[in-house]
Order: structure tokens, then sequence, then C-alpha cells
């Protein structure tokens, strides 16, 4: 789901429009042609049931989008917010050399994804590794107009982390 609705829709056929919607009968449809046939009922499931509530689907339930994280260019509509004075960001140790010169980049996503929560930092840098919680400036940032944004399910995104907003464990 996360690679059709973030990454690749092309994949199993489908599109998404500008701000990132597949029509859900598009989607069950093209889901069947490509081998994979999932349900209605089933497809609800999924999005109740994701842990980090990474998918909506519109008010009327038509359509249906991720929520953040996507490659393909979308347009998620959401507004400029004023953020927690702290957000954390979870990486791995080795990442950290690279950080402390440039600062947390984009890379393949739209944004530096922040978390409220250590805890969720913590599971997002086990990705990729030993575990490293960077505590980020956010009210620093946003009183120099760094812009956020807060997803639908509480992810704080921005452009860029530069280095000075970053505390770096002291390990690390
Ligand atoms: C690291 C998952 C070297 C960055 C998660 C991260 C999140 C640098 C990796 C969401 C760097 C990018 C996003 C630099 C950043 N030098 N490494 N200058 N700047 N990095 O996956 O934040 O399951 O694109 O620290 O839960 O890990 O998809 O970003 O380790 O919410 O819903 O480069 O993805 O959510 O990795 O994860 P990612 P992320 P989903």
């Amino acid at each position: 789901m996360s690679l059709v609705l973030r990454h690749k829709p092309e994949k199993i056929g489908l599109k998404l429009d500008a701000a990132g919607w597949a029509n859900v009968d598009a989607l069950l449809s093209a889901m069947q042609q490509y081998g994979v046939p999932i349900t209605a009922d089933q497809l609800a499931k999924i999005v109740d049931t994701d842990d980090k509530s990474r998918y909506q689907f519109s008010p009327d339930g038509k359509r249906i989008r991720a929520s953040q994280g996507h490659s393909v260019a979308v347009d998620l509509g959401y507004q400029p917010e004023k953020p927690p004075g702290v957000l954390y960001h979870g990486t791995a140790t080795r990442f950290i050399e690279s950080i402390r010169k440039t600062g947390l980049q984009k890379r393949d996503r739209h944004h530096v994804h922040l978390s409220v929560s250590t805890e969720v930092a913590e599971t997002v840098g086990k990705r990729y590794g030993e575990p490293v919680i960077l505590i980020i400036d956010a009210a620093g940032m946003h009183r120099d107009d760094h812009v956020f944004y807060r997803s639908e399910n509480n992810v704080w995104l921005t452009e860029e982390v530069p280095v000075r907003y970053i505390s770096f464990p002291s390990k690390g």
C-alpha cells in the first residue's frame, strides 16, 4: 500500500491526483489486475489498523491517500503550523558523521520527518541500524522562519534541519 500510494502508483497502473488521492474503486481494480485482489472491507481494515495511521480516506470515502512520506510529487495541502518547542528525529549511528556536516536532509522524501515523542524517533531510527535520537530546536527554527507542517498522522515536516538546531547525544 505504501509502495503504490507514496512511491510507485504506476507499478499497478494507478493514477494519483495532485493531492495524492487515488480513487478507491480504481485502487481495488488495479490491485485485482495486478494479481493481489483485496476487498473494500479489507482496505478499510488496513486503513483503520495501520500502526502509524499512514492512510486516510476522503470524507466521502471514495478516495484514499497516504498522509505523508511520498516520493512522487504531491501537494498534500497542509498549512504551515507553529511546531512544539522541541521535536525529535530518530536516525542511525552510521549517519551521524554526515549529519554533523550537513544537517538533516530530506533525501528521497519531500521533507525531513520529525516526531513529538522519543519513542517514535527510536523506532524510526532502528530501521537503519543502531538508533540515535537527535533533539531538534523546533522553536529556534520557527523563530528563524523555517516552515513546519503537521501531517494528519502527527508527523512534523520541514525542508531541512541545519546543524545549529540539532543536539547530538554525547556518545554520537
Ligand atoms: C538520514 C517512516 C546522512 C535520516 C518513519 C534517515 C518516518 C542523513 C535517512 C518516515 C542526512 C532518511 C521518515 C545526512 C538525513 N547525512 N544521513 N545529511 N540527513 N539523513 O526513511 O526520517 O513507515 O527517508 O536520519 O517512521 O528515517 O514510511 O526518513 O535515517 O516517519 O510511514 O537519512 O518514514 O514512516 O530515511 O523516516 P527516510 P526517516 P513510514
